[in-house]
């Protein structure tokens, strides 16, 4: 019996001290020490030996169980320890290398420009209205003088949701949602998408507008044209060129538009602005008598002006962009350059 105890030990030391890790720790543990293990049988067979031998083999084998305890304790330790070191290594992080860097996002050039624009207005003291995408014909058309079958209507190529109902082909239609529920004195202005069966170089059938209207009493065409000025001179600066050209409205009594000179051929004429030398950028007018009696208000009474700008347009001529679907393709090459 004290061979075999002398051997345990031996052998349950070895164990002890060539395990790896500590799973293999615990493997030996089970086998030397655990209760299936021989060590515990002749532990429980004690008992069944000479009563003269008992205490040497009982003070032995206390002695081995110790002895293994205790080294499997300081193996335990040693294995924690440089278990946790490797982790540290490991893991270890060095403060002096870069960052990944956040890669910061930016405004679409068409949101910039938007943005400018409102600021313009409402330095000038206008007030932001909006109006829905999907319009009623009634709104889009009837509200603003243009009865059904009116040729006019073909200015817009319309495109139809269901019977009645539309993609508003411009921001126009706000200026009656908001005169409907309103009273003069009024000064808005309205950004907005707008649809079109229409596309080319200088038109997409997706496109922003910047709608603005002023109603008071004695508005004159004048106010309209001051209007429109500070903004063209905050919008391009002084020194682009611009001009006021009488133009058709079936909601604007007199109306104009106003071109910029195209950046593209500064003016000689080109493919993009189709040999004029110019770009369109707005429609505007002074609005028209049956517009106010639409909306219930006394065309005796106030007058106004209103305005529709295309903010592509403006774009374009701005950062001297030749096509428009480049605002629509969402090329990060091109985004990136605002
Ligand atoms: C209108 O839409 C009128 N509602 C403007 C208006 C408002 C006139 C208030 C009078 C009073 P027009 O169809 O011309 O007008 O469009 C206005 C501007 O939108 C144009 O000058 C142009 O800059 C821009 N635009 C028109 N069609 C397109 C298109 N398909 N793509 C990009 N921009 C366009």
């Amino acid at each position: 019996m004290e061979d075999k105890v002398r051997q345990i030990e031996t052998e349950g030391l070895q164990a002890i001290s060539s395990a790896q890790n500590l799973a293999a720790l615990e493997n030996a543990r089970i086998k030397y020490l655990g209760k299936k293990s021989e060590f515990t049988g002749l532990l429980r067979s004690l008992g069944t030996i000479d009563p003269e031998e008992r205490p040497k083999v009982g003070a032995l084998i206390n002695e081995v169980k110790t002895k293994l305890e205790q080294s499997l304790c300081h193996k335990k330790i040693v294995l924690l320890q440089s278990e946790q070191s490797k982790k540290i290594e490991e893991e270890k992080i060095d403060v002096s290398f870069p960052g990944k860097g956040i890669k910061r996002g930016r405004m679409h050039p068409i949101t910039q420009v938007m943005n400018e624009a409102k600021d313009i207005f409402l330095g000038l003291g206008y007030e932001i209205a909006e109006g829905p995408d999907i319009e009623t014909e009634y709104y889009n058309f009837d509200g603003l003088n243009i009865p059904p079958d009116h040729p006019s209507r073909d200015m817009w190529s319309t495109l139809f949701v269901a019977d009645d109902v539309l993609l508003r082909t411009h921001t126009s239609p706000v200026q009656i949602r908001v005169m409907k529920k309103r009273k003069a004195p009024l000064a808005i202005i309205a950004p907005g998408r707008v649809y079109r069966r229409d596309s080319d170089a200088t038109h997409s059938p997706v496109f922003h507008q910047l709608e603005g209207f002023l109603v008071d009493k004695k508005v004159t065409f004048g106010d309209l044209k001051g209007t429109l000025t500070e903004f063209l001179r905050q919008m391009f600066g002084e020194d682009k060129k611009v001009r006021f050209r009488p133009s058709f409205f079936p909601f604007t009594e007199p109306s104009a538009e106003v071109d910029v000179e195209c950046m593209m051929c500064k003016g000689k004429g080109c493919r993009l602005c189709k040999g004029t030398g110019w770009l369109e950028i707005l429609g505007s007018g002074m609005i028209d008598p049956n517009v106010f009696t639409a909306v219930g208000y006394d065309p005796e009474k106030v007058s106004g002006f209103a305005f529709g700008m295309g903010i592509e347009r403006i774009a374009m001529l701005k950062y001297g962009i030749d096509n428009i679907r480049l605002f629509f393709e969402n090329d990060l090459r091109f985004l990136e350059q605002f």
